[in-house]
């Protein structure tokens, strides 16, 4: 590794840029670009065409004050009115892939298995995907971007166990309309957000606040019901249409405050936490041993009779393990990891039951999201982690990105994509990590969850003011066009 420090003086203030070596080599052949949007963030027709409620209109319409600035996905970017548009923009970029995900709800409106389908909703997609394909685009779909029909979260949503049917009938119904054309599927976007936004620290729709228990239900639940999901493709869609299946899972890096025992394994413990939660499931058949051993002992001291973690049987772990033909990353940023000591041994919680202390450091470079810092150099370590604990899996960056509140002269956008490239080429051609798409998050300006429009990761900008809702390229999307084209980050490559 070498590290050439560059020392940048810009108008408003002094930063540091690290510039690796690699910044000048070419990506391989092997690698795909692509860019990423999901179905509630930009679609908006939130009732036409026979669309069911989900939970995230429902929780915007009955709970406005839960969204910056009240605002709602009712609109949005009107994708569904503008898709050849986004595709025209899919197009000038020249991205080898378009990572959208489908609205469950405009698919099956009434939600249980065995209801009926929409037609004009899986139209909608069909001809989206028509599109992409005659424009030489490959779809890559997501089947759930955290948008559960309404009509299941009156059912209890994940926690409830009949949700792996209702959600296996989905897939088999997306397999058997779209299979044709779409030779990547995953399941799940970042199951963490589904139930612990969910169900434990409230912060995604519906918004419950049980951690500790509720989130470990869902989770339960939703890795049950992606296996499902894998297992119908392998045993009734794979042989004909010869694609692949995966769960996208997020993880920050954790890296160690200091060079302690303690701290590495402070920094160990909050990646299994937080990406083996799901990630080792689907390659081990099971919860990650410290995550186990953890919550065991903390829910026996505590009184339960049972482990607040649920168990999967022997032949549960058979049927999960392995269920999985690639490993798909949303990466933005890192934290500090430092060993504490026990907190209350009677808190019940996702965040006591992992009891470390996480932190930022205050010279990283902010975004407008009070979450992302950017650390360009925890890309490459975040890779080598996974490449080493997960036995050299294909990694997919399906998502990385940088916020900033809105203009189209977006610099700092420009220097992230750049910087975690970079470290990524170092991954890839140094140390031999098989990473063979990146993803940038996202296509266009969008519907940020409960920061509503506040927060803008476009490489398009969106005028949410006007009732067309024009779209118009930053300086971002001209220079992520320039590195798909010439594989090259800089002007010039060796
Ligand atoms: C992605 O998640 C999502 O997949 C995508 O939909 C989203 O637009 C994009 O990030 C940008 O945010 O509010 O303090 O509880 C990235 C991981 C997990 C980061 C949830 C923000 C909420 C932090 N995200 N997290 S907080």
């Amino acid at each position: 590794m070498e590290y050439k420090l560059v020392l940048l003086l810009y108008l408003c203030g002094l930063t540091f840029e690290i510039t690796n070596a690699a910044i000048n080599r070419t990506f391989p052949a092997t690698v795909k670009f692509g860019i990423a949007t999901s179905t509630y963030q930009i679609e908006g027709a939130w009732n036409e065409d026979g669309k069911g409620e989900n939970i995230w209109d429902h929780i915007c319409h009955e709970n406005p004050t839960y969204i910056v600035n009240k605002t709602n996905g009712d609109i949005a970017c009107d994708s569904y009115h503008k898709y050849k548009e986004d595709v025209a923009m899919l197009k000038d970029l020249g991205v080898d892939f378009y990572r959208f995900s489908i609205s469950w709800s405009r698919v099956i409106p009434g939600g249980i298995a065995g209801s009926p389908v929409n037609q004009l909703g899986i139209d909608y997609y069909k001809n989206l995907v028509q599109e992409l394909v005659n424009n030489g685009i490959e779809p890559m779909v997501t089947m759930y971007v955290w948008d559960l029909p309404e009509i299941l979260q009156d059912l209890g949503g994940w926690p409830n166990p009949e949700l792996i049917d209702h959600f296996a009938y989905y897939a088999r119904t997306l397999y058997e309309e779209l299979g044709d054309s779409v030779k990547h599927w995953m399941t799940f976007n970042e199951p963490k957000q589904t139930c612990l936004g969910g169900y434990g620290d409230g912060n995604m729709a519906p918004g419950y606040t049980a951690s500790g228990i509720a989130d470990y239900q869902c989770s339960h639940m939703l890795l049950k019901a992606h296996a499902k999901a894998y297992h119908i493709y392998d045993e009734e869609f794979r042989a004909e249409q010869q694609g692949s299946v995966g769960i996208v899972i997020d993880t920050a890096w954790f890296e160690p405050a200091s060079g302690s025992d303690e701290d590495k394994e402070a920094a160990e413990r909050s990646l299994q936490f937080m990406f083996g939660w799901y990630t080792n499931p689907v390659v081990n058949g099971n919860y990650p041993q410290v995550m186990i051993d953890r919550v065991d002992e903390r829910s026996a001291t505590q009184g339960y009779a049972v482990s607040r973690l649920p168990k999967f049987t022997d032949e549960e772990i058979e049927y999960i393990k392995g269920t999985h033909d690639f490993v798909a990353l949303n990466f933005y940023t890192a934290n500090y990891a430092q060993w504490m000591e026990e907190s209350d041994i009677n808190d019940v919680g996702y965040y006591s039951d992992l009891n470390v202390n996480q932190f930022i450091d205050e010279d990283w470079e902010e975004s407008a999201s009070s979450w992302l810092r950017v650390v360009p150099w925890s890309l490459r370590k975040v890779v080598n982690w996974i490449s080493k604990t997960y036995d050299n899996p294909e990694i997919f960056i399906t998502e990385s990105g940088f916020s900033d509140t809105g203009g189209l002269e977006d610099d700092r956008r420009i220097n992230y994509h750049k910087e975690y490239l970079s470290n990524l080429l170092e991954a890839i051609l140094d140390d031999g990590v098989n990473v063979t798409r990146y993803t940038a998050w996202s296509l266009m300006d969008n519907f940020e969850w409960t920061r509503g429009y506040s927060e803008r990761f476009g490489l398009y900008s969106v005028d949410f003011e006007d009732p067309d809702r024009p779209r118009t390229p930053k300086a971002s999307a001209a220079y992520y066009k320039q590195v798909i084209a010439t594989r090259c980050l800089v002007d010039v490559c060796e």
